[in-house]
């Protein structure tokens, strides 16, 4: 399986989260692309490509223009303050506060266009945002080429990411991107599966209107679990997207007995759609021993992931999502990969 991957994922590496009330250390760390690559490279999955440059339109396809242009400019409005720290937000408009003015200053926008405080940005944070999209873009466009399954190697994440807020270290929505793209260059329709731990909030909120692409996750419920807010299971659709969204939340400390059978309901609900393309959104924090996520899948049920989507038969984008147990996160990811690559 061909992987697309670029070193400049590095140039994003925030310092600290907010986590239990204390600033820790980031979870999402350049080490963990840096360990799925390795992974890739001993498993020998196949070749490994840098991505091609395809600018901003595709991003505009999903995200709103004063969002993408935010965070271009973010980090540089932040530090003409002499701010050297990570630019995080820290206030949000909630409950009947105004939502139509735009502030001018930085942490007013930071707040604007925020879901979360999980969202840090520093000077490189652009750089390694707008080459992640390019990283699933490019793997698109070599599905659409005839590859049966690829690898996009996102570093940041970005399934919470919606059309016009960041969130949950997610920037720009990379699966999203990709989808869009199936779209534009012809296919009618676009499935996209999301086994991150996490709802795709982000994913789910760019598309519940529409029919074309049909979003499918499976998740640790909303009711105890990140983000909170979306993920529930009559969360269907809406207008002509009514129909088109299934969530699947599922309760803390489940393992693979439970998650299979949710699992296989979801990847009946993708044979039903009968998609010209899937996207997989590809979190690995389902793990076991995942330090933020409270299921107890072990490393072989990966294999099974990747079993279950190959048997769907489907041209077959994954995009790298969450995982934060960084010692075992290749043999995760490529283990749903090599899974995937043993149904052919
Ligand atoms: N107590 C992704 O996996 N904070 N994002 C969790 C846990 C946010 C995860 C706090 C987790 C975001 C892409
Ligand atoms: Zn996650």
């Amino acid at each position: 399986m061909l992987t697309v991957y670029s070193d400049r994922h590095r140039l994003h590496h925030g310092r600290a989260e907010l986590i239990d009330g204390e600033m820790k250390p980031c979870f999402e760390m350049p080490r963990r692309a840096d360990f799925i690559l390795a992974r890739v490279q001993q498993t020998r999955l196949g070749d490994v490509i840098a991505p091609t440059p395809f600018g901003l339109d595709p991003l505009h396809r999903v995200h709103s223009r004063d969002y993408i242009a935010f965070l271009q400019r973010a980090w540089s409005e932040w530090h003409a303050l002499g701010r050297n720290h990570d630019a995080l937000p820290l206030i949000w408009p909630v409950r009947g506060m105004r939502q139509d003015r735009v502030p001018q200053d930085i942490d007013g926008k930071l707040g604007y266009y925020a879901m979360d405080a999980g969202v840090p940005i520093t000077s490189g944070t652009w750089a390694a945002v707008s080459d992640a999209a390019d990283v699933a873009l490019t793997g698109a466009s070599h599905v659409r080429a005839g590859a049966r399954g690829v690898f996009a190697l996102c570093r940041p994440p970005g399934h919470h990411a919606a059309s016009d807020y960041m969130g949950g270290y997610c920037y720009v929505n990379n699966a999203a991107v990709a989808a869009q793209s199936f779209l534009d260059a012809g296919a009618r329709r676009v499935a996209i599966l999301d086994v991150d731990y996490h709802h795709g909030n982000g994913t789910q909120s760019i598309f519940y209107h529409r029919d074309d692409v049909f979003f499918a996750s499976l998740h640790g419920d909303p009711r105890t679990e990140y983000p909170f807010f979306l993920g529930h299971d009559d969360e269907t659709g809406a207008a002509a997207g009514l129909g088109f969204n299934a969530n699947f939340p599922l309760v803390p400390g489940i393992d693979w007995s439970a998650y299979s059978v949710a699992l296989d309901a979801a990847c009946a609900r993708v044979a039903a759609y009968a998609p010209d393309a899937l996207v997989v959104s590809l979190g690995v924090d389902t793990f076991e021993h995942d330090p933020i996520s409270q299921f107890k899948l072990r490393s072989d049920d990966y294999l099974r992931i990747g079993e279950a989507i190959g048997r769907l038969g489907k041209p077959t984008l994954f995009v790298m999502e969450g995982g934060y147990a960084v010692d075992a996160i290749g043999i995760n990811a490529v283990n749903v990969l090599s899974g995937f690559e043993s149904v052919a």
